[in-house]
């Protein structure tokens, strides 16, 4: 027999007792366990997490408060082929998604979940999304069996009694149940039904499918609120930069999961461009408002960062080494003979007696990883040196630029300026980038990426490109709107331009746009600048290679506009007249 904490110690709110007893008399768990967000909580979860093997302690003096788990190796990754929106009809889930009926979805899940704790702990874990007191922010609760969920969602939100505190007896919450079940592929389903706020996500313990707070809920979930409440939920970073004359300016760009969000969120500004420094908002999602001055606000609802470990160096993103340096989960990274953490392309020589990522003595002639590619780090926000002074801000902060980009060896310039919102939203709807690690499946095949909202959008596409121009309409001040590549390629395969810290320079050609009129060259799909147009001070590349990163080739431009309508025939009749509209010019003008 089993006993349960009575809720109403908990919450005030009846609609969350009598879903939390609910789903204990589905899943039928040993104990319940009502997360707080204290301190203490941290500490004795934790330590069952050790004593479980759920987690293993780094060196306390190399990484304090740090902890290594590994994963199932058949569950290191976002598995988009099982994710599902269960709309009540095909048609509102749309051609992108997959679709299950919501009856069949509660049912095939419900008789997994049947008795599914049982020998288990439920956690409840109540967690806000957005700064406390934002007019932006929403609580979820998750249910889950998994403590390692319990320790990542506690840095990747704000999670505990503030959510209690916000939800007060309102019935207003996003329901997400999760239950690892045994890891079973087969067992595998991350299901959304918009229409109830509920996410059921059932045998993976993956980040992108068990953290229900942040594909499922803030993109997936939250993409339907945002279509009903005038809103937009993106898969955008925020970052704030300041010129040396000291005035911050913010941008929100989307790209493809593993295209280097988190690296331009914390961006370090090469020394040569002088007094100009780089704020995080946020590196993988934004929630935008259209503010009392006509022009888009964004916040980010997160509290941590579940960013990508391979490639991370303190050449690459020192901000991100700094973060991870204390009170950070790794997920899936080698272990070295000393109790710290390595992976590829942190630029320090593999060390002797590495563990790999499954925890096998790693031998690098083997030819095998280390890490896995998609191995990551959880790490709160707090921890970010550049992290901004607004990053909590309940009013969020005005958006001078919405970037979209992906990863493209060829066709796409290093930076492209849409002519108007329209325009904008027709570049973004169309983006291609090359796939990665962070899902299952094939590497390196350039798909069409919405928004970068392929995997997550939680509604018709067409609709939400729909949205995005209703939006449009509403903003007396709108962001201006560009495409960015930091990936093209010579005929050799050598990259184009050299990336990471130089990046600033085509974010500061669109404040230079936007702010002072700075040049560009108007071509059929966009406005580039020329090289005279960039600030390049203190930057060695040569003219023909920089030729070649801003290059608008037509030939490569009339692969990409049919690809873009294959995408549009996909989406039906549902796309917007307007995007159509848009298209048949752009053919019509690279004739
Ligand atoms: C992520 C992803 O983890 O996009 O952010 O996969
Ligand atoms: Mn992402």
């Amino acid at each position: 027999m089993t006993s349960h904490p009575a809720a109403d110690a908990f919450t005030k709110s009846r609609a969350l007792a009598n879903w939390v007893a609910e789903c204990a008399r589905l899943t039928q768990p040993d104990r319940i366990v009502w997360c707080d967000g204290s301190e203490d909580e941290r500490r004795r979860l934790t330590d069952e997490a050790v004593a479980a093997g759920v987690l293993i302690p780094l060196d306390h003096e190399k990484r304090p408060g740090c902890y290594l788990h590994r994963s199932n190796p058949n569950d290191v990754a976002r598995t988009e082929e099982v994710t599902f929106i269960c709309s009540p009809t095909k048609a509102a889930a749309g051609v992108t998604n997959n679709w299950m009926a919501p009856d069949e979805a509660y049912a095939k899940l419900g008789a997994l979940l049947k008795g599914s704790m049982a020998g288990r702990t439920l956690y409840v874990i109540p967690y806000v999304m957005g700064p406390l007191g934002s007019p932006f922010a929403k609580v979820g609760v998750e249910i889950t069996d998994s403590v390692y969920v319990v320790l990542s969602m506690r840095i990747m939100t704000r999670m505990g009694r503030a959510a209690l505190e916000m939800l007060g007896d309102a019935d207003d919450f996003n329901r997400g149940l999760h239950c690892t079940l045994d890891l079973d592929p087969s067992k595998r389903f991350i299901c959304h039904f918009p229409q109830d706020n509920t996410i059921w996500s059932v045998g993976s313990g993956y980040g992108g499918n068990a953290l229900l707070s942040k594909k499922c809920f803030a993109l997936r979930i939250a993409s339907c609120l945002g279509r009903d409440e005038g809103w937009l939920a993106e898969h955008m970073l925020i970052v704030g930069l300041q010129s040396p004359a000291g005035e911050t300016r913010y941008i929100a760009a989307a790209f493809p999961s593993a295209c280097g969000k988190t690296n331009l969120a914390m961006l370090t500004p090469p020394p040569a461009l002088k007094g100009w420094k780089v704020f995080t908002i946020g590196d993988d999602i934004a929630w935008l408002r259209i503010g009392p001055d006509g022009g888009l606000w964004a916040i980010n609802p997160e509290f941590g960062y579940f960013g990508v470990a391979p490639g991370t160096s303190m050449k690459s993103n020192p901000n991100a080494m700094l973060t991870v340096e204390r009170d950070a989960l790794f997920t899936n990274v080698a272990m070295t003979a000393d109790g710290d953490i390595w992976w590829e392309g942190m630029d320090v020589p593999a060390p002797a007696g590495l563990i790999d990522w499954r925890g096998r003595p790693w031998e690098a002639k083997s030819g095998d990883k280390a890490a896995h590619p998609n191995s990551r780090f959880t790490a709160p926000m707090g921890n970010n040196p550049a992290l901004s002074p607004h990053a909590n801000d309940p009013r969020g902060v005005p958006i001078s630029a919405i970037v979209f980009g992906g990863r493209r060896a060829t066709t796409m310039p290093l930076v492209l300026e849409s002519f108007d919102w329209t325009h904008g939203v027709f570049m973004g709807a169309t983006m291609g980038s090359e796939t990665t690690a962070a899902a299952a499946g094939k590497v390196g095949v350039v798909r069409r990426d919405p928004m970068a909202m392929l995997p997550f959008c939680g509604y018709n596409v067409g609709d939400y490109l729909g949205h995005w121009l209703e939006i449009g309409k509403r903003l007396t001040n709108p962001p201006r709107i560009f495409m960015v590549n930091w990936f093209r390629k010579d005929a050799e395969g050598n990259f184009l331009w050299p990336g990471y810290g130089e990046n600033l320079r085509a974010l500061k050609w669109m404040l230079d746009r936007i702010h002072s009129g700075a040049d560009g060259d108007r071509t059929p799909v966009g406005t580039t600048p020329q090289a005279g147009d960039l600030d390049l001070a203190g930057l060695e590349i040569a003219p023909d290679q920089l030729r070649q990163a801003l290059a608008v080739d037509a030939a490569e431009w009339r692969v990409e506009v049919a690809s873009a309508g294959e995408l549009f025939d996909k989406i039906g009749a549902a796309l917007p007249q307007a995007l159509r509209e848009k298209h048949r010019e752009l053919a019509a003008a690279l004739k």
